[in-house]
């Protein structure tokens, strides 16, 4: 398992790169460029510049997240076409760097959604916080509205300038159903995926956040068997998911630890954290550790530990603890803690496997 730590550019971030080489065994950096709109070609000046960040403070950029989906090719209008185009030659320009793995996410127009940023918890920690409830009665004007007040930092996916495209949008998701979704995806596939073999990139979609159809929206990277058939759209060791236990957790029916075993071939890159799950359906991003929340992470890093993983891993969200001023979810103590939990539990495993080994052939 190689682990890496997102980080969202110079300016753009709270944390810095002086700051995510000292959290052990952190080899490189989770970047994209959130300033290049969805469906435009990244220029190489900006990509570079990360390049030369990066080297200085001794991380590899080797995992991007994400390459956005312009909406156009979710919806599968004639115009997804020059999109795409741009799409293959941000491929090939990302292999110019080192590239190996690209995450990126098909849900229509939001990619994952809460409603507090900063919910209270009794420990005086705040964390991303989701309430059933709530995102079934709240317009989603005034939720976009809400996020963008409440957070410090543009977080992607809720750029305020999108808010204005936001009727649009939801017109044009009117009919399109998950089955278009389906194959609309087939289409995107079939174009990347041979262009992505071609320069060593692996493409791992990101499950859907959380992993059920939202404001009447359809999401189909909700679940095991729906993983199952996207990988199945394009057969390729290309064609590969980045799993994430948190988004994946916020449903209870997904056996995680089942994922790992059945996709392991085809997991390059995964998200590891945890969340709680309320009867009613709420969530809240809890620590990372197994006790304190829903999701089995002892049982994940054990999975990945038996199967040999060695893709890359990062932390995901965490709380934000101690005063600590940051981008909703992505602060450096929870995550770095988060890291040392994952860790650990990596080493024990390996070490009372590699103890059972000797014992069997002495
Ligand atoms: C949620 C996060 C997401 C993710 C994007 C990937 O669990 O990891 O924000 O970064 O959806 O495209
Ligand atoms: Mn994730």
């Amino acid at each position: 398992m190689k682990m890496v730590f997102r980080w969202f550019g110079e300016g753009n971030d709270t944390v810095t790169l002086d700051q995510i080489r000292q959290i052990p065994g952190v080899e490189g950096i989770v970047w994209a460029l959130h300033d290049v709109p969805a469906g435009d070609e990244w220029p190489m000046d900006k990509i570079l510049a990360v390049k030369a960040a990066a080297d200085k403070a001794g991380l590899h950029l080797k995992v991007v997240e994400s390459v956005n989906i312009h909406e156009d090719i979710k919806l599968g209008l004639p115009s997804r076409d020059v999109y795409i185009e741009n799409y293959k030659k941000t491929i090939a320009k990302l292999a110019q760097v080192g590239v190996k793995v690209i995450c990126y996410n098909f849900m229509p127009i939001f990619d994952w959604l809460r409603t507090d940023l900063f919910k209270e918890m009794s420990d005086g920690s705040t964390a991303l916080f989701y309430e059933k409830a709530k995102i079934e009665n709240i317009d989603p004007f005034d939720l976009v509205k809400q996020i963008n007040e409440n957070s410090k930092l543009t977080m992607p996916g809720w750029e305020p300038e999108r808010l204005q495209y936001l009727t649009r949008l939801f017109e044009a998701y009117q009919g399109v159903t998950e089955e278009h979704l389906w194959e609309n995806a087939r289409y995107f596939l079939n174009e990347i995926i041979p262009v992505a073999a071609e320069h060593d990139i692996k493409m791992a979609i990101h499950p859907d956040d959380p992993p059920w159809s939202i404001f009447g929206l359809p999401r189909i990277i909700t679940g095991q068997a729906n993983i199952r058939r996207y990988l199945a759209l394009h057969n390729s060791p290309y064609n590969c998911i980045t799993l994430c236990s948190g988004s994946l957790g916020a449903n209870p029916d997904n056996d995680i630890v089942s994922m790992v075993h059945e996709f392991i071939d085809r997991i390059p890159f995964t998200h590891i954290r945890n969340v709680r799950v309320y009867e009613n359906g709420d969530f809240i991003e809890t620590s990372h550790r197994t006790q304190d929340g829903t999701v089995d992470i002892e049982g994940i890093i054990q999975a990945y530990q038996e199967e040999g993983f060695t893709g890359f891993c990062r932390p995901d969200h965490g709380r934000h603890l101690w005063g600590e001023s940051c981008r909703p979810g992505y602060g450096l103590y929870d995550r770095a803690l988060g890291i040392m939990y994952l860790w650990g539990l990596w080493d024990a495993y390996e070490r009372s496997s590699r103890k059972e080994q000797e014992a069997v052939l002495a």
